[in-house]
């Protein structure tokens, strides 16, 4: 009466853009414990433990029922020795004695809430651990001199770790509606990331931007950026140029997933007036609150790529680009895919040509959550 064999006898396939992975899944208990676990590996730095961990969690994410013991995973694929015992662990008794242990340790409670500062990644945060800095209150006390994104996100820290909400991230999209409109007409913003994903909470909004016209959106985000920044509604922005040459680049694997497209990592003032909600700051309460916003600018004939490339999830993504090069001999970006055996880049004038191109099936954004 054991559903022993279900499970194993559906052949899972092993990278996860060649699955399905729907927002809500039946594996929360296990994949919570995994995810606690590649944090804490990605917060030490060490970047291939991580990615196992992920890649386990994102396929008990993609099963299509609960796994509940242990034999149902024989013959799964992504289910790394180290993953297999802390999934085993929970089956019986319900929690893992190395996430406990993760979880309630120093190190990882003032690695979480110094990196949970917009600006801080885990190599500074690391340093200020090693000084017996603990949290956003003891580096304020310290005296550290901090960049400008530091100390926006010192500045703003409890908010801008609050849940963005789904009815936020669309208020945030009215704003840079205007905002594009008023200095070009016609150009077409997507609204990207979690939230295209069908997340209704994320920790930012992101959204690209695009011209049908070739050309015209060149050098737009400087004249975005003046134009919120009259009407008040940023509060930090940084913008970086497009750096991105196709003939300079060639098809060489870029370092990392970090693209060259226009783009700017702001923190948006956003009015709460219209959910009557108040914001409680040391300085009593407030109709406003700080929203993490990320714009990119693609070229139209990148948008598919930019689109795929910036829908996520980071692990899909990832998997996309190894799928591209161990499988396919092809290199992806969110600039351009490059058949290296052809020598030449293929055109897509959407993401479902890109899945074609890659040979894979069209996998929505809603089940890109791996
Ligand atoms: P969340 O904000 O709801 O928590 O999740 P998310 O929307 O999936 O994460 P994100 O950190 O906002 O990233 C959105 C996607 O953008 C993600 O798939 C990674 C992708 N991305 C690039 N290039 C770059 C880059 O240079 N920096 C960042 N931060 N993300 C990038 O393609
Ligand atoms: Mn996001
Ligand atoms: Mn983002």
């Amino acid at each position: 009466q054991k559903p022993g064999l279900e499970l194993a006898v559906v052949s899972v396939p092993s990278y996860a853009c060649q699955r399905h992975t729907p927002l809500l899944h039946h594996n929360i208990t296990l994949t919570d414990a995994l995810s606690i676990l590649a944090e804490n590996a990605e917060l030490g730095e060490n970047e291939g433990r991580g990615v196992a961990f992920r890649r386990a969690a994102a396929l008990l994410k993609s099963l299509p029922q609960e796994v509940r013991g242990a034999e149902q995973l024989r013959g799964l694929p992504c289910l790394g020795e180290h993953s297999l015992r802390v999934i085993k662990e929970v089956l019986e008794d319900g929690v893992s004695h190395e996430v406990e242990t993760t979880t309630h340790s120093e190190q990882f409670k003032a690695m979480k809430a110094l990196t949970g500062i917009f600006g801080v990644g885990a190599k500074t945060a690391d340093r200020w651990f090693k000084e017996g800095i603990h949290t956003p209150s003891d580096l304020q006390r310290s005296g550290h001199t901090l960049n400008r994104a530091q100390r926006a996100g010192l500045q703003y820290y409890d908010e801008l770790n609050l849940p963005v909400t789904k009815s936020e991230a669309v208020a945030i999209g009215q704003i840079v509606e205007r905002a594009v409109h008023a200095v070009l007409p016609g150009a077409e913003i997507t609204l990207i990331g979690g939230f295209r994903r069908g997340k209704q909470t994320g920790h930012d909004v992101d959204f690209l931007i695009t011209h049908p016209d070739e050309g015209r959106e060149e050098g737009l985000m400087p004249k975005v950026v003046s134009w919120l920044e009259a009407q008040g509604f940023l509060l930090y922005q940084k913008t970086t140029g497009n750096s991105y040459l196709e003939s300079k680049e060639g098809p060489a694997r870029p370092a990392s997933n970090m693209d060259r497209f226009e783009r700017c990592f702001s923190i948006f003032r956003l009015s709460t007036d219209n959910e009557g909600r108040e914001i409680q700051t040391g300085n009593g309460p407030r109709s406003w609150r700080a929203v993490r916003v990320d714009l990119v600018v693609s070229p139209y004939s990148q948008f598919p790529f930019a689109l795929l490339g910036w829908t996520g999830s980071k692990l899909f993504e990832r998997e996309l680009r190894r799928w591209a090069v161990h499988e396919k001999a092809m290199t992806l970006s969110s600039h351009a895919l490059y058949d290296r055996k052809r020598t030449l880049y293929l055109r897509a004038s959407s993401e479902e040509e890109i899945f074609a191109h890659l040979g894979l099936e069209y996998i929505p954004p809603c089940d890109r959550n791996a």
